[in-house]
């Protein structure tokens, strides 16, 4: 897929979800490379991928991390470089896939049978610990808010009534009253951005999904990839929450909306991070960015 084909359509979110975006941008910088783009054109193909999300670290992580493989092996090189830099590139692909078989062990590990959990927007990451938990043969419920304003939960949904899991649907608004009122015991939500403090960017409502949790004495649990934590959140601070278009929400003449697509959930609201490096705290952050993302921090 060409450059800016894949940068439409992460802008445009046919291909959405923290993992996909950066994946789908790892694949058009390596046919890029697989074309024989030069160091300057793969720059100029980063910004164009980088910019056509602006709230999930996921994607300059994936992107700067690729064009630290090319100046590393010196793309300007074909003969020798090239094959060298493809095959990096290509393992770094399959990681990035593979990050969540390990992450859905890990979280498939703090699903009990007869539990009730919530989740909001779709997640990659979460939908794939719930299945893994299914099929193990533990049996829970999952209460799923419906996200407005594009509805991701309605694809939650699908695929965990696709995967045999007892899943309802809720409007946003229910999950407080669904946490006291059906026995919620713990919230599975994804990530887009995770700062070093601990802090976590995700789909708008996920910190009202936390702030309640907190109230009604369940368990908040965040499953992120590394990849989406912010080397540089230490330095230069804040991330840009995306607001996308008004009409996304309503479209009445004369009525303003206002429509931000992230959140930001504080670390004291975290129970606990399932990350492919293992189970984790908020806190534990800043010490797995240093670990992780020693290539960038130099
Ligand atoms: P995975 C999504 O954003 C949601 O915020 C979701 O929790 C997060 O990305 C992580 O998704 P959007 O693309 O990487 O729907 O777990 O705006 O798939």
């Amino acid at each position: 897929m060409q450059v800016e084909e894949t940068a439409a359509k992460i802008s445009s979110m046919q291909i959405r979800g923290a993992l996909h975006i950066a994946v789908a941008a790892a694949k058009a910088l390596e046919q890029l490379i697989v074309d024989g783009a030069t160091y300057e054109e793969l720059v100029e193909a980063g910004d164009i991928l980088r910019d056509a999300r602006p709230s999930a670290m996921s994607l300059p992580n994936a992107i700067n991390y690729i064009l630290h493989l090319a100046q590393m092996h010196s793309v300007d090189d074909p003969i020798v470089a090239r094959p060298l830099l493809l095959g990096d590139v290509a393992n770094f692909i399959i990681q990035l896939e593979s990050t969540i078989g390990r992450i859905s062990e890990l979280g498939a590990s703090l699903i009990e049978d007869g539990d009730v959990l919530l989740t909001i927007c779709n997640s990659t990451t979460v939908v794939e610990v719930m299945k893994k938990a299914n099929s193990q043969g533990k049996r829970f419920k999952v209460y799923a808010c419906e996200t407005r304003p594009r509805f991701q939960g309605h694809i939650t949904a699908k695929e965990l009534v696709d995967a045999g899991v007892d899943v309802a649907l809720i409007v946003d608004s229910a999950a407080y009253h669904t946490m006291l009122h059906k026995g919620v015991r713990k919230a599975f939500v994804g990530a887009d951005t995770v700062y070093s403090n601990g802090d976590v960017i995700n789909k708008i409502g996920t910190s009202q999904v936390a702030v309640s949790a907190k109230h009604a004495g369940i368990e908040f649990i965040v499953c992120t990839e590394t990849l989406k934590f912010f080397p540089h959140s230490m330095e230069s601070g804040e991330v840009v929450i995306e607001e996308r278009d008004g009409k996304e929400v309503a479209d009445i003449p004369r009525v303003g909306v206002f429509n931000p697509a992230f959140d930001v959930t504080k670390a004291e609201y975290i129970s606990r991070m399932v990350t492919e490096e293992g189970i984790i705290s908020a806190q534990e952050v800043n010490a797995l960015i240093q670990k992780k993302f020693a290539w960038a921090l130099k």
